[in-house]
């Protein structure tokens, strides 16, 4: 087992704008990361399965619902602690942070936002916690970039609603308490729903098969009839808008995490490079070693400026859904492409799982298609600038 020797890299003295809270919730992430969750990280990715040991951890360094009020047992952060906690968390596994981000933006923030406040009292203490684990039911087999297609739906059968569908591709759904499940009512209007554990009709098949994002649970989301509680709807906002919205908060974490990712990688290539000799010097030396690490770090440090500026605007209430998508989009791709630079300095070495690399490499696969795919932010981009719509 390799050590974890991370450690931050901030070419453009950016720490100098963060205050000590800021600091203080990232390092304390990143020291809980090199104890609890380095040590295992890779025995978890091969085995296909989430640590579930690590909730409580993750609920004591704020990674369930950072930015919730503290009165609904949230830590009422800013949105530049939020990045930064999952930049950190990313920093060690892409499916560490999509347990903390789906946590807090897809399940925590709907139910904040949306929910009335015995929903809010009901739930959101216990997600905090990490006593309930949630999930988020969008994407279906027949409707994923386009979710407005679903078919989930659900008739007022007068005391309850009855639930019908299937949700695919939900993250952490096999061992969820809870679901955050959108559906369509009789009018074709969606609505957020909370369908618990335990409802009779709702099961959560596991997907097997990944190459990806393996360190993170996924499954279905089946419905047969399920009777929820007419309490259960969300009322605060119906249509697309309402889980778009939840999106935009997670796409935001993302583009911090991916930044995590790709700093991990250039800390390890970085690090080797120095090191690793051939022909009598170290291959750190060579000028096409150079290049790549310089491109690295340029990249890092950009998508690093974008990123702060976002979370600012994000702190203000003014950052768009489509400047969202820029990050999102700009920040993955830009990890992926640090990740195969990464793997190529490492030489033979880049493929073993003594390094991170190709885990990375693999795990961002995923983070370039959920919550959006690279196309659909282009889109949204193409969109924001033309007004021109050319999704369909
Ligand atoms: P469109 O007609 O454009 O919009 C419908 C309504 O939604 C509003 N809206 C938004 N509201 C809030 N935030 C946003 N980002 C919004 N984008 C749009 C819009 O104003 C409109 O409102 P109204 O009042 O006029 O009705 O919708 P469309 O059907 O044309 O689709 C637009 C499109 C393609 C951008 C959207 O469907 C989309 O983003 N597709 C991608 C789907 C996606 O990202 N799925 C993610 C599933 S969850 C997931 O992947 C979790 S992974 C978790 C992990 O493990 O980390
Ligand atoms: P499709 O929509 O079928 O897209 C296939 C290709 O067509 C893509 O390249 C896409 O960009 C392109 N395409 C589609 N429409 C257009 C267009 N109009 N113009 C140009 N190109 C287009 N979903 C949830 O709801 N909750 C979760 O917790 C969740 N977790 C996930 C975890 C993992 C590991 C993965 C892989 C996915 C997860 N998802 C989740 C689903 C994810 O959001 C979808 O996979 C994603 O939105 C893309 O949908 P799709 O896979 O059906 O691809």
């Amino acid at each position: 087992m390799r050590t974890d020797l991370y450690q931050g890299h901030d070419y453009y003295l950016m720490d100098e704008w963060l205050t000590e809270e800021h600091k203080l919730i990232r390092d304390t992430a990143r020291a809980w990361i090199k104890k609890e969750v380095s040590p295992i990280i890779e025995e978890a990715f091969e085995q296909g399965k989430f640590p579930k040991h690590l909730i409580k951890g993750l609920a004591e360094i704020g990674g369930f619902g950072p930015y919730i009020p503290e009165q609904y047992g949230g830590a009422g952060l800013d949105q530049i602690s939020y990045g930064l906690l999952m930049q950190e968390l990313e920093r060690c596994d892409s499916g560490l942070r999509s347990t903390s981000s789906v946590q807090s933006s897809l399940v925590m923030y709907p139910i904040w936002k949306y929910g009335t406040e015995e929903q809010r009292m009901k739930y959101l203490p216990k997600l905090a916690a990490g006593e309930f684990v949630g999930c988020f039911g969008l994407t279906e087999p027949d409707h994923g970039s386009n979710p407005g297609g679903m078919i989930t739906n659900f008739k007022d059968m007068g005391d309850h609603y009855l639930l019908n569908g299937a949700k695919m591709w939900i993250s952490n759904a096999p061992f969820a308490d809870i679901a955050v499940v959108w559906a369509k009512d009789e009018t074709g209007r969606i609505h957020g729903l909370v369908v618990e554990r335990g409802m009779e009709g709702f099961t959560t098949p596991t997907m097997t098969g990944k190459w990806s994002l393996r360190a993170s649970d996924t499954g279905e989301l089946i419905f047969d009839n399920v009777k929820v509680p007419k309490e259960n709807l969300l009322p605060g906002r119906s249509g697309l808008g309402a889980p778009l919205s939840c999106l935009d908060s997670a796409r935001y974490g993302i583009a911090w995490g991916a930044i995590g990712a790709a700093l991990d990688c250039y800390d390890v290539a970085l690090r080797y490079a120095k090191e690793r000799q051939q022909f009598g010097r170290p291959i750190a030396a060579f000028q096409l070693q150079q290049k790549k690490l310089a491109e690295m770090i340029t990249e890092i440090t950009k998508a690093q400026l974008l990123t702060y500026r976002l979370g600012q605007l994000r702190n203000d209430g003014r950052a768009t859904s489509a400047q969202i998508s820029m990050a999102k989009r700009n920040n993955v791709d830009m990890a992926i492409h640090i990740a195969r630079e990464a793997r190529q300095i490492l030489g033979g070495m880049g493929i073993i799982n003594e390094y991170p690399i190709m885990r990375h490499m693999m795990n961002l696969e995923s983070v370039i298609t959920y919550e959006g795919t690279h196309d659909i932010h282009l889109l949204i981009t193409g969109m924001d600038i033309t007004g021109e719509n050319a999704f369909s």
